[in-house]
């Protein structure tokens, strides 16, 4: 829905303080396009004109994001390249090996999609595409990402904070943590047929973590939509905690009272703990998290990088884990 000012034309239901003056507007072209009755697809071949802080690789449709002023938005270090983000990656509904979601994710239909958010909210909504599209106005954030399996990457990513959509639903005093549910479709998942993990794949946050203005509804990378195997058409990204916190193709969010029961903590309760921070002190049980190798960088044999507590983003998140025994809340 559309908001109409009579004295400023529109105005963004949710336009914030954390929003740049760009972002603001680039936003505001784009849903003075979407009023005058241009489908997501015309608005975003549309948004080219837009400045877009990264320029696209060139290979799906334009989603640039305006700069963003959250703070430890944007890391000065280099991305990693487009190819080596899209053909590298976790997303077992589509296989276990790296390569296995660039080859088979392009079979999952991505439209028409919903969100369902949820549970202890005073305001349960189903968000359609278009509405997400335009709940926030898009920034880019440079995130650094850690898997837990030792390797890392520089990814900058095009969405909003979570938050936007948190205030939009309007959580009850109830509701202590969230929950991220995943696309489950067996038609066009392969994977799903193997039992490495329950499915749908849940991920879920504290609510002070949830609300952080890190964290990133994700709608896009590197200027332009998310491919299939990062997780389209939306998905989180929480950059100070391990890779598979980040739930790809969220179709359900749902608050809840309890700690929720995440996918990777039940299938090995002992190597996945719920919180999951990056912290180069605490190791999995089977192998050290001191250092992380850089995809995109020199191969194998690449330098290996010191991993840093809670990612480098221990000046932002730090205060989120005051007096908490990290080795314990793993
Ligand atoms: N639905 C779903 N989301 C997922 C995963 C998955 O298997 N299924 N893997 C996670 C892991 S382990 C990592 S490291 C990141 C990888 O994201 P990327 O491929 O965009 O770098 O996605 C996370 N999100
Ligand atoms: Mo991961």
């Amino acid at each position: 829905m559309i908001i109409r000012n009579p004295q400023s034309g529109f105005v963004h239901p949710l336009a914030s303080d954390i929003t740049s003056r760009q972002a603001y507007l680039n936003r505001r072209r784009w849903m003075l396009s979407m009023a005058a009755g241009a489908t997501v697809a015309g608005a975003m071949a549309w948004v080219p004109q837009a400045r877009a802080a990264t320029r696209g690789p060139g290979v799906l449709a334009r989603l640039p994001g305006g700069e963003s002023a959250v703070a430890g938005a944007r890391t000065i270090e280099k991305p990693t390249p487009y190819k080596d983000a899209t053909t590298y990656n976790n997303f077992y509904e589509f296989g276990m090996d790296k390569s296995d979601p660039a080859r088979h994710a392009h079979r999952m239909k991505v439209r028409p999609w919903t969100v369902s958010v949820e549970g202890l909210v005073g305001k349960p909504r189903v968000f359609d595409l278009e509405d997400l599209l335009r709940l926030a106005p898009m920034e880019e954030r440079i995130y650094r990402m850690r898997c837990v399996e030792g390797w890392s990457m520089v990814i900058p990513w095009v969405g909003y904070s979570l938050s936007h959509l948190i205030e939009a639903v309007q959580p009850l005093g109830s509701a202590k943590y969230i929950e991220f549910h995943t696309l489950v479709d067996p038609d066009t998942m392969p994977g799903v047929r193997a039992r490495v993990l329950e499915w749908p794949y849940v991920e879920g946050l504290r609510m002070d973590e949830a609300r952080h203005p890190l964290t990133l509804l994700t709608l896009g990378m590197y200027g332009e939509v998310l491919p299939n195997q990062n997780g389209a058409p939306v998905r989180m990204v929480i950059p100070w905690k391990y890779g598979f916190k980040n739930g790809k193709s969220v179709v359900r969010i749902r608050f809840v009272e309890q700690q929720p029961a995440t996918s990777w903590a039940k299938s090995a309760p002992d190597e996945y703990g719920f919180y999951s921070n990056v912290n180069p002190d605490v190791h999995h049980p089977r192998w050290s998290q001191a250092t992380e190798r850089r995809i995109g960088e020199g191969g194998l044999n690449a330098r290996r990088l010191k991993t840093q507590l809670f990612n480098g983003y221990e000046p932002q998140v730090g205060q989120l884990y005051t007096g908490m025994d990290l080795r314990r809340f793993f």
